[in-house]
């Protein structure tokens, strides 16, 4: 390491002192997005969680603003700063019913209310990913109706100007997010869990062919036709055995940019604890073959009935393995409001018997919440 004279020690001192996740010397650059026109703000976020992925995880959760157990829509809340004291560094949305021209998504979250929500948290450094429950192009019935649809939306297909149209609100709502003149960018999740059969696009009901053409022609009409340039494409499998079986429906490395995937099952038991480690391994074996950062794009437990499970479940597996915890977000799915969903949460609120434990999880140097990032949609000037 180049010495640095002491007056430069100094600057540095006082400047990590204020920020626990420090940004080392230089930021990495960035893998080629699947988007050449990415703005700058989208290339600096995919650089910074490339540049954090190996120290630090940065801790993510579902709907956190819109609504948690015992209430919905109430300005500044959030169930994860209730408890842990910081607002989650990542916040996850879905899109579902937006392909509708709905004014909310499929659980209730008005889509005006995401938008200004996105672009807060992008003023505040925060990052923003979004999933989508796509409804049935082919039978207007939900994502989980099963109807053989893919083939369908694909140029030649009977529902491909609706499709069109779909994706047409969609990049309008991508385009939208700004703050300031500058788009908030979006790690965009679509079609996710296709390894396993419970939605259209998923095993069984889609040739890997057919996935494979939806995801290019996705991508590349957002990109290419509508000019939405605020996007990070996250491909993102259900748990899987083999490199073979998560890379089988891949749409190939031009289209992705963060390998990730969901995994509900190992958590669920402290004996499965093992399993998850064993497929971060292995996922981000694939995506740091391919200079991509990888991500555990959802995970928890309903209900959180362990009291450790924070750090006796969650952190032990991601922090097992020097390969495994080299991941760069994991995001914990939805608090739903006790009167929609009663018990469907799976962060804690207050009250919660994992409260304290979640307070150590916090506090664990690796784990970054939003008060702990650096920067991250600025490169270091003259990279
Ligand atoms: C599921 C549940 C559902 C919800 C869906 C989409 O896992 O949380 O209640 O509608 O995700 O967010």
């Amino acid at each position: 390491m180049r010495r640095l004279p002491p007056s430069l020690l100094l600057a540095a001192a006082v400047f990590l002192a204020g920020c626990r996740a420090a940004p080392p010397a230089a930021v990495p650059a960035a893998a080629r997005l699947v988007d050449p026109q990415a703005t700058p703000e989208t290339r600096a976020l995919y650089a910074r969680l490339a540049q954090l992925a190996p120290d630090h995880v940065l801790f993510g959760h579902q709907d956190d603003l819109a609504y948690g157990v015992g209430w919905t829509r109430e300005p500044g809340r959030s169930d994860v700063k209730e408890t842990a004291g910081a607002y989650p560094a990542v916040y996850g949305w879905d899109a579902g019913d937006l392909e509708h021209g709905a004014d909310r998504n499929l659980d209730g979250v008005r889509f005006d209310d995401m938008r200004r929500w996105i672009t807060e948290a992008y003023r505040r450094g925060g990052v923003s990913t979004l999933s989508w429950h796509m409804d049935n192009p082919a039978s207007g019935g939900d994502a989980w109706d099963t109807t053989r649809a893919a083939f369908s939306v694909l140029p030649g297909g009977a529902r491909h100007a609706q499709y069109r149209a779909w994706l047409d609100r969609f990049a309008d709502f991508a385009r939208s997010l700004e703050s300031d003149g500058r788009a908030a960018p979006l790690l965009f999740r679509p079609f996710h869990e296709h390894t396993g059969g419970w939605f259209w696009w998923g095993k069984g009901h889609v040739t890997p062919e057919e996935y494979r053409a939806l995801w290019r022609f996705t991508a590349a009409y957002l990109r290419d036709e509508r000019d939405v340039h605020n996007l990070i494409y996250v491909y993102s499998t259900d748990v899987f055995s083999t490199p073979e079986e998560y890379l089988a429906h891949y749409p190939g490395d031009e289209w992705v940019d963060v390998l990730g995937y969901d995994d509900y099952q190992a958590l669920a038991s402290e004996a499965g604890v093992p399993d998850m480690t064993r497929r971060l391994r292995l996922l981000v074996g694939m995506a740091e073959a391919r200079g991509k950062p990888a991500a555990l794009t959802e995970t928890g437990q309903e209900g959180v009935p362990s009291p450790t499970w924070w750090t006796g479940r969650l952190l032990r597996a991601l922090t097992a393995d020097p390969m495994a915890r080299r991941i760069a977000w994991a995001l914990v799915w939805r608090n739903a409001h006790a009167a929609d969903k009663p018990g469907h949460f799976y962060a804690p609120h207050p009250g919660h018997p994992s409260v304290p434990d979640f307070v150590r999880f916090r506090q664990d140097p690796f784990v970054l919440f939003e008060d702990e990032l650096p920067p991250m949609y600025t490169l270091r000037p003259g990279r």
